[in-house]
């Protein structure tokens, strides 16, 4: 007698990243890694933000490199067009048609505790826009248009979330089960990597300092160069420490790409000065990026395919989006 195998329906992640500029290390350590490594076992579902970017200015020319930029970094990083849906979101209008539906069941206090919202405004004082104020709406929308159970992101990205679930949780708690409250996946290494130059901020692509980060298109001497230039303290002993914030950065982005244990390295690098330190972590980071540089150098010589290929995810991704935006809308009373 055969036995009918029962297939589990795979569990569903979906992640989002801004074309804001070239993602850096700390978008790769804290969110785009874990993206590859969820792909095999989960149904991912991975977009390009390019709606939420312009919340700050952006140049026309260079944002519409950006976008084909970050949407070929993420095929170059391993995500498989085939296996994943990949897409642009501007491609799936219904991101911003529910966007307009959960802005109506998001209280303006709620919003005005967002701290990215209060940083953004401070930096951008000239233009704090309604949109910027607004923009977690827009990511709750991104995440409950798809029905994931899991959400990757870096650690910065937790109070956006958690106010998506609250989101979700209220609708479904006036309309029934229409949104699944989902988990954000938060990987402890890496989920924070901070600056090189200011090691109590975190790594961001667009701090004005370039030498504060590591874009994932530097080269392999930039790369090296930049670790050798960062700010560190005058101990000059490899360990973990409070007040030792940016060696315990740099073994912090060491140990994520080598898999060794704070207490490995601390012993690996007994007795040896920062200098060889820092020149050992930008030559396991430059080794870990060059592949990556190079599939992305490919890609973007060859943009029909790309195009192919986020036209097809975003096919595949307004399939899901219009029957979540359906059930929402049919549940508020519009007429369909
Ligand atoms: P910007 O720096 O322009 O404000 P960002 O890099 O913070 O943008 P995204 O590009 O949208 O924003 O981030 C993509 C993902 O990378 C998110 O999941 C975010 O949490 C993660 N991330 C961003 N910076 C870091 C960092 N320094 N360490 C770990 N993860 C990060
Ligand atoms: N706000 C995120 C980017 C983002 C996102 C999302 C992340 C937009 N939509 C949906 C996860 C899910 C950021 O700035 N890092």
């Amino acid at each position: 007698m055969c036995s009918e195998k029962t297939e589990q329906p795979r569990k569903r992640a979906l992640s989002c990243i801004q074309p804001s500029g070239i993602p850096t290390l700390g978008n790769y350590l804290g969110a785009l890694k874990n993206w590859v490594a969820m792909q095999e076992d989960f149904e991912g579902i991975f977009a390009v933000a390019d709606l939420h970017a312009i919340t700050v200015r952006q140049e026309p020319a260079k944002f519409r490199q950006q976008i084909y930029s970050a949407y070929a970094l993420l095929l170059a990083i391993g995500l498989d067009p085939q296996k994943s849906t990949v897409f642009i979101q501007s491609h799936v209008p219904q991101h911003t048609q529910l966007s307009w539906l959960l802005s109506c069941y998001t209280q303006f206090g709620e919003l005005s505790r967002m701290t990215q919202f209060k940083d953004k405004s401070a930096r951008h004082a000239d233009n704090i826009n309604a949109g910027l104020f607004t923009y977690p709406v827009l990511m709750a929308a991104d995440i409950l248009l798809y029905q994931p159970d899991f959400v990757p992101v870096g650690a910065d990205q937790k109070q956006h979330l958690e106010i998506a679930r609250d989101i979700a949780a209220r609708f479904n708690g006036l309309y029934g089960e229409v949104f699944r409250v989902p988990e954000p996946y938060i990987a402890k290494a890496g989920a924070k990597v901070m600056s090189l130059q200011d090691p109590e901020k975190k790594m961001s692509k667009s701090d004005e300092n370039v030498n504060a980060y590591i874009s994932m298109l530097d080269s392999r001497e930039e790369i090296i160069r930049k670790f050798k230039r960062a700010v560190t303290d005058s101990e000059a002993v490899v360990r973990v420490a409070p007040e030792k914030a940016g060696i315990s950065n740099l073994i912090g982005i060491y140990s994520v790409i080598t898999g060794k244990s704070t207490e490995e390295i601390e012993r690996e690098f007994d007795g040896c000065g920062y200098g060889t330190f820092k020149t050992a972590v930008g030559e396991v980071v430059a080794d870990e990026l060059a592949p990556i540089r190079e599939r992305y150098d490919q890609l973007m010589k060859d943009k029909a395919y790309l195009e192919e290929n986020f036209r097809q995810g975003a096919d595949r991704a307004a399939y899901m989006a219009t029957k979540t935006l359906r059930k929402a809308a049919k549940k508020i009373g519009f007429v369909l």
